[in-house]
């Protein structure tokens, strides 16, 4: 049976509950083998080594396995999944907290979202509890998480980039914490920068969080283009010397075409020369019938039809 020198163990409302529901569920499968657990001791106990009656048997599926006793006064199930071991049948369990496991479904959650985290006591005869999220002390370490219900459901604030983040869980003195990453779905949408039309991540780079020079509006660097449009066109925004240059050029012994010079010509944006006769006409018509030849970050687009007497030139950046 149990051998032990001190058996005075008060056990937890969670790990009544489960005991009781694992023997009902093996109540009815008692089969083969003795079930043998080494000794051990902490500073509330010690136990030598526990055993059962010979008439300890194992019985085993694919969910569970369980060392029982025809007399119902020992026993270890486990559960594959949750992870869970238990003995039932003593009188009292002889373990103690040995650590916490704090863990998610996955340790990814999307800025603005939520993730249900749950916690397992280890103890120190390495069965392990399921803890109900409500009986978990929960809360944000670092990183942007907004709040973490008592229940363990953990809200992500919006970021500008994918950013890690810590949670801890607390249970009868025992903590662990949990790394998370949110994820960054959504590209303007993070703070004072958000729903300006300017991509988040590069605001901040340039501006730092939460700046008002970063609005799409202000010309920080006094170089006559918006912090909006220099986003567009790719320059650098604090930079005066850094703006989009466009330029019309005739062409030497050409006087029916005109080359539109244009700079900086960067990644991801798509360049559509456009033009009209008459500069109150509405609208604008793209340019056919041309040329391009690019030199490092300029473009040169040579209209080779610029017969008419006027003709205005714009160049219209797009981003996908
Ligand atoms: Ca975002
Ligand atoms: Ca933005």
């Amino acid at each position: 049976m149990i051998s032990s020198t001190r058996t005075t163990l008060s056990l937890p409302k969670d790990i009544m509950s489960k005991s009781t529901s694992l023997l009902i569920a093996v109540a009815t499968t008692c089969l083969a083998s003795i079930a043998v657990a080494g000794p051990r001791s902490s500073a509330s106990y010690s136990a030598q080594t526990d055993s059962m009656d010979a008439g300890g048997r194992r019985v085993s599926s694919a969910s569970y396995s369980n060392d029982g006793c025809i007399g119902g006064i020992a026993g270890v199930g486990t559960v594959a999944a949750p992870a869970e071991v238990a003995r039932h049948g003593y009188v009292g369990q002889l373990y103690e907290i040995a650590r916490l496991v704090v863990s998610a479904s996955s340790t990814n959650v999307n800025e603005g979202a939520t993730r249900q985290l749950a916690a397992r006591a280890i103890m120190d005869d390495t069965t392990s509890l399921n803890l109900t999220g409500s009986s978990v002390g929960w809360s944000p370490v670092s990183g942007p998480i907004l709040s973490i219900s008592a229940g363990g459901l953990a809200t992500a604030a919006n970021v500008y980039q994918h950013t890690p983040a810590t949670v801890q869980g607390s249970w009868r003195g025992k903590t662990a914490t949990l790394g998370l990453r949110v994820l960054n779905v959504g590209t303007d949408d993070f703070g004072t920068y958000a729903g300006d039309g300017i991509d988040d991540a590069w605001q901040v780079q340039y501006f730092g969080v939460g700046n008002p020079a970063g609005g799409p509006n202000n010309d920080p660097d006094g170089d006559g283009q918006t912090t909006g449009y220099e986003f567009f066109a790719g320059s650098i925004p604090t930079d005066a010397n850094s703006f989009f240059r466009f330029r019309i050029d005739r062409v030497p012994g050409q006087p029916t075409r005109k080359n539109l010079v244009f700079s900086p010509r960067v990644a991801g944006r798509t360049y559509t020369a456009q033009y009209k006769l008459d500069l109150n006409a509405p609208g604008w018509n793209d340019l056919t019938g041309f040329t391009s030849l690019d030199a490092g970050q300029q473009r040169t687009i040579t209209d080779l039809n610029a017969t008419e007497m006027n003709k205005f030139y714009q160049v219209r950046i797009t981003m996908p």
